[in-house]
């Protein structure tokens, strides 16, 4: 890259993602100075003393110093729609992520996912296929490790796979990605979006400059605006086309298909539920994209069990069945649960929701709740917005905090019926992430469990 040496680079946001940044930089031997919009960013005695030639800014960021930059390097948390990003914007710097450096350095196939849902878990899957098949794998992005550490091991990697948000793709302008996919589309941060339109077009930025296409045949909004010639593999929960993923009914069992050809049976997956069998389509498209031979990688598919805190069985109860979902964040996750989980069982479901909504309309939940729900027990910021959009339709008892919530349902709860945390809202309002309300959860749950052995 010939960029003059006096060319100025800011790191917008001291959290993982522009600590990642500052360390890709400094290894390149590229002059930098970091910000954050907080006054006292987590850790910043050890920032200040890793990387002493740097300016520090810290607390609302300043239009006045951002326009002094050629290049702000923004972190997911912040909205590049602050005016101040804006400013620089106007005042002719270029703005861009973690994600777009890692795409100007990266010279290996990348395979991208994004989606409303299902990210982490086809993008783990991606991974265990891929080596699985004997690939040199590295995974990353949204999942929890910044895409630019991945390149150290560069020498030893044969493939990236990378989970990307829809904050990540809005700083990237050409991905080419070896193959994308938007797994799906559902309302999520709409406290960051004038609306879904908004949101969508972040997310189809992941097609940038791509070299292949997975796509959901079931969700329009996935699809991609990409030419006809583009390589392209489909999935959906139909009758597959020939060269396409789909799903048929054999002999009273469940098939993932690829056109006329049978690939798995639903009953011999650990992970359960219609939303798992696209996700295990998406994620043999993906692989077969980059010609990795799918019969190889069966044995894999079957051992994979799935993610904690996703629609994850915790354990039984007299005949209640405990199930953490503490990442559904959004109502089409809780919808996934719910759909997923109703059919199957002999009782009803008592659905643990509630957190902060990021702006979501929850009148979604109300169908699958009225069908599928004992009651609806609200908690947190938002309970009360849940609880006013399922109330017609079902029982909705309405709590302060999670821990009541889960005790009312095991005095309520009986024999064959599920209580299922799976609040479609975020957890920080009353938890540090998804995962402190997952673990507090089976906590509680494992609490009540041993009250019986105790008994
Ligand atoms: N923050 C400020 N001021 C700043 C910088 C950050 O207030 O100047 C706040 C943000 O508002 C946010 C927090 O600090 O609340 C962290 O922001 P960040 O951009 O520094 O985040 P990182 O630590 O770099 O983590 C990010 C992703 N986080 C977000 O997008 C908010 C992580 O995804 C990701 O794993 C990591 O990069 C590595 O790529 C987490 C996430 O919640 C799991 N993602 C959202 C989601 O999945 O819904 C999008
Ligand atoms: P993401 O990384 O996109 O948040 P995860 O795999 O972590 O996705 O799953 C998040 C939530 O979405 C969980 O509640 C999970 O059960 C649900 N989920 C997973 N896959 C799908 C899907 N394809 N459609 C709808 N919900 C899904």
């Amino acid at each position: 890259q010939l960029i003059s040496t006096d060319y100025k680079r800011l790191i917008v946001g001291l959290g993982m993602t522009g600590l990642s940044a500052a360390r890709y930089c400094q290894s390149r031997g590229w002059a930098f100075d970091l910000c954050d919009s907080r006054d006292v960013p987590p850790g910043l005695d050890a920032v200040r003393s890793e990387f002493p030639q740097a300016i520090i800014y810290s607390g609302e960021l300043q239009a006045d110093v951002l326009s002094q930059y050629d290049e702000l390097i923004v972190s997911p948390g912040i909205a590049v729609s602050h005016p101040a990003i804006v400013a620089a914007r106007q005042a002719g710097a270029r703005i861009a992520g973690d994600i777009q450096l890692f795409a100007d350095a990266c010279n290996k196939p990348l395979i991208a996912i994004t989606g409303s849902n299902g990210k982490s878990t086809v993008t783990t899957l991606v991974g265990e296929l891929l080596a699985a098949a004997g690939k040199r794998v590295a995974v990353g992005g949204n999942i929890g490790v910044p895409a630019l550490d991945l390149l150290g091991s560069d020498a030893e990697t044969d493939i990236y796979v990378l989970e990307l948000s829809s904050f990540q793709l809005e700083t990237t302008e050409n991905l080419a990605a070896s193959a994308a996919v938007v797994l799906n589309m559902s309302e999520d941060h709409m406290d960051r979006y004038q609306g879904m339109a908004d949101y969508h077009q972040a997310k189809h930025r992941i097609f940038q400059q791509c070299r292949g296409v997975v796509v959901n045949r079931d969700d329009a909004l996935s699809q991609p605006l990409v030419s006809d010639k583009m390589p392209r593999l489909s999935f959906g929960l139909n009758k597959a086309d020939i060269g396409q993923f789909g799903l048929e009914r054999i002999d009273g069992e469940s098939w993932i298909m690829f056109g006329t050809e049978k690939i798995i049976a639903a009953s011999e997956l650990k992970i359960k539920g219609q939303h798992n069998l696209a996700n295990v389509m998406a994620a043999l498209a993906l692989i077969k994209l980059l010609s990795v031979d799918i019969t190889a990688v069966l044995p894999a598919l079957r051992e994979f069990a799935g993610l904690d805190h996703r629609c994850q069985w915790l354990g039984n109860k007299a005949g209640v069945d405990f199930y953490n979902d503490s990442k559904g964040t959004n109502v089409g996750s809780t919808l996934a649960a719910l759909y997923g989980l109703g059919p199957e069982i002999a009782g009803k479901i008592w659905l643990l929701a509630g957190g902060e909504g990021k702006g979501q309309d929850f009148s979604p939940l109300a169908s699958a709740c009225e069908q599928y729900a004992a009651e609806v027990l609200t908690f947190g910021a938002d309970a009360g917005t849940i609880a006013a959009a399922v109330s017609d339709a079902c029982p909705v008892s309405q709590q302060v905090t999670l821990a009541e919530a889960f005790t009312r349902a095991c005095t309520v709860a009986a024999a064959g019926d599920v209580i299922l945390l799976s609040p479609a809202c975020a957890s920080f309002d009353q938890f540090k992430n998804y995962v402190a309300r997952g673990e507090y959860f089976a906590q509680l749950v494992k609490t009540e469990i041993s009250n019986e052995v105790a008994l």
